[in-house]
């Protein structure tokens, strides 16, 4: 590409790409031509047509996990009010997506002609505040301004891991940016914030001096160590440290599970184990590392027993320590300088979460009990599994992983739908291993359409439908026989033949030995796989009253 005539939407799709991001999410449409031109122009920076813009928002949201940001592009009104839902779900998950929407020209804003995709009258930017509140950060492009307005935005969305909104009219897009290019770097080589070196210094001391007074001291790890390519200096930490580490759901995924350190989920009384429940609530000293999120599905349905004075709140930008808060201190750095300065603890690590156990004989019926113990002895080293809303995320998220399996889910937005397009992003960005999904088939039927870009785009995902013909979880936490929790019928291992997908592996099984059977041609095939799994439909019973009562019909969680 030749940057001295480089157009507004070709300077700003190759200032992106430079972050390391090599495909973008979208449906075209007439006002965003520019951008969808572009695409064809900028090098390495491929176009993912998706079925619609939610998949597509959930895709790069999914993509953005694994690579740290991504690009997703719409058209005015129509295409970017059907990505909001996406785009929200990563504001709440901290994922920088540059969301790229065109707009109606300068020239027919000028002449004030009326145009489609709006409400018949002259207010061009309507769509502008809506758009803009999934993000953190947003601009309008015009030639002059481009260059400096895209180090401004991009700086931000990485700074607060978050995503931004860009503007690109239909003609503006297509002008040439006037100025000096800017040259970026990949995001991996970026200092998204910046320590002040006193509070830094008090912080870590705050920690180390907390850390040697505590007799049985815990350490939960957050997805907020992801979001800031943090991951492997966590781990190095909680190594070096030998602290006892739990995750909350939330957070499934983000440490390696067969670290000795790993104790299982946190989840008040819903934990993997009574044993991590107790360790993390006697815990004298609780090192959170990336900030809770104390929602009811995060915390056993606010069940969870945390004591404010124990904790050591390690969050993106600051540090909290009991009534002391630290400012302006970038969670790298404390890691950083945690790993350079923390005494390794020589006391042993309290018991960990087992595998689980086998159960259902090969003539039987399957059910969610034969399920899941098969699903987690066939996962491999370079897995990465995306959890769907719904029935599953509880046993998957208790789910001991073996080494080298990651996890993606979206515990705290939890749009139903969300894992099916995920997962084609996941794949996309991952450039080793398998991604599998594991989806209710209520959930599936949101976003099924988008099997049909993954056949095209040769991706070769491993899907777990769970059919039981409803909208389970509703029941378990609501009242069974209501019509509003039935599906349409579905057959879902049918759906990859009918959406044109070649070679892909399909099956339907409702035994525990069709099950076995099917895992094990899995494992052999070096493809797409989508099995449906009949779950007996008698297995959404409603929770005990009790339960019920805590987690849907209190108004306001019991104070501790
Ligand atoms: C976009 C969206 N719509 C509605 C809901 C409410 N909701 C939460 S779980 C659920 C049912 C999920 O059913 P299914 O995927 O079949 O899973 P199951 O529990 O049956 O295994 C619904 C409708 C939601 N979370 N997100
Ligand atoms: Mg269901």
């Amino acid at each position: 590409m030749n940057t001295t005539c480089t157009t507004v939407a070709q300077y700003t799709l190759s200032r992106l790409a430079q972050l390391g991001i090599d495909r973008i999410f979208g449906v075209p449409g007439d006002y965003a031509f520019s951008i969808n031109d572009a695409t064809e122009e900028v090098p390495d920076l491929s176009w993912v047509s998706c079925a619609n813009e939610l998949n597509a928002a959930y895709a790069a949201d999914g993509y953005a996990r694994i690579r740290g940001a991504a690009i997703l592009c719409t058209t005015y009104g129509v295409g970017e009010l059907s990505a909001i839902n996406g785009v929200m779900g990563s504001k709440a998950h901290r994922l920088p997506v540059f969301h790229l929407v065109g707009m109606p020209s300068e020239r027919i804003q000028r002449l004030g002609l009326l145009t489609h995709h709006n409400l018949g009258d002259t207010v061009y930017d309507r769509f502008q505040s809506l758009s803009g509140a999934a993000c953190c950060v947003s601009a309008v492009l015009t030639p002059d301004n481009c260059i400096l307005e895209l180090e401004r935005v991009i700086r931000e969305a990485l700074r607060q891991s978050m995503p931004a909104y860009i503007v690109i009219s239909q003609v503006q897009g297509n002008m040439p940016v006037i100025g000096e290019p800017v040259t970026g770097k990949p995001l991996s080589a970026i200092k998204r914030q910046q320590s002040n070196p006193a509070e830094l210094d008090a912080a870590v001391e705050t920690i180390l001096t907390r850390l040697s007074s505590a007799r049985n001291p815990v350490a939960i790890v957050t997805h907020l160590v992801s979001r800031y390519g943090l991951r492997d200096r966590a781990m190095e930490f909680v190594g070096k440290s030998n602290l006892p580490t739990a995750v909350m759901p939330n957070d499934k995924g983000t440490i390696d599970e067969s670290l000795p350190q790993f104790i299982g989920l946190y989840n008040g009384d819903m934990s993997s184990s009574p044993a991590v429940r107790d360790a993390v609530q006697e815990a004298d000293l609780l090192l959170d590392i990336g900030g809770m999120v104390t929602i009811e599905i995060n915390t056993g349905l606010w069940s969870a027993v945390l004591h404010p004075e124990r904790i050591i709140s390690i969050q993106d930008n600051w540090v909290r320590a009991g009534n002391k808060v630290f400012l302006n201190v970038a969670i790298d750095d404390v890691l950083a300088a945690l790993i350079a300065k923390v005494p390794t603890r020589t006391a042993s690590i309290p018991h960990r979460v087992d595998q689980i156990p086998l159960a259902g004989q090969e003539g039987d019926k399957l059910s969610s009990a034969a399920f899941y113990p098969r699903l987690q002895r066939h996962l491999r080293h370079g897995d990465t599994l995306v959890i769907e809303t719904g029935s599953c995320m509880l046993p998957l998220d208790s789910m001991l992983l073996p080494a080298g399996v990651t996890a993606e889910g979206q515990c705290l937005w939890g749009s139903i739908g969300w894992a099916t397009p995920a997962c084609l992003g996941v794949a996309m960005a991952k450039t080793s291993g398998r991604t599998l999904v594991v989806t209710g088939d209520g959930s599936h039927q949101l976003t099924l359409n988008e099997l049909g870009v993954m056949g095209r785009c040769g991706i070769k995902p491993v899907i777990f439908v769970l059919n039981n013909d409803l909208y389970g979880v509703e029941i378990v936490i609501g009242e069974s026989g209501h019509p509003y929790n039935d599906l349409a019928p579905v057959n879902y291992h049918l759906l990859p033949e009918a959406f044109g997908c070649k070679g892909w592996l399909t099956a339907k099984v409702s035994t525990v030995a069709e099950l076995d059977q099917v895992l094990d041609r899995i494992d052999a095939h070096d493809g797409a796989a989508v099995v449906e799994v009949m779950i007996p439909n008698e297995e959404s019973q409603p929770l005990p009253d009790a339960v019920i009562d805590r987690g849907y019909k209190v108004k306001t969680p019991k104070v501790r």
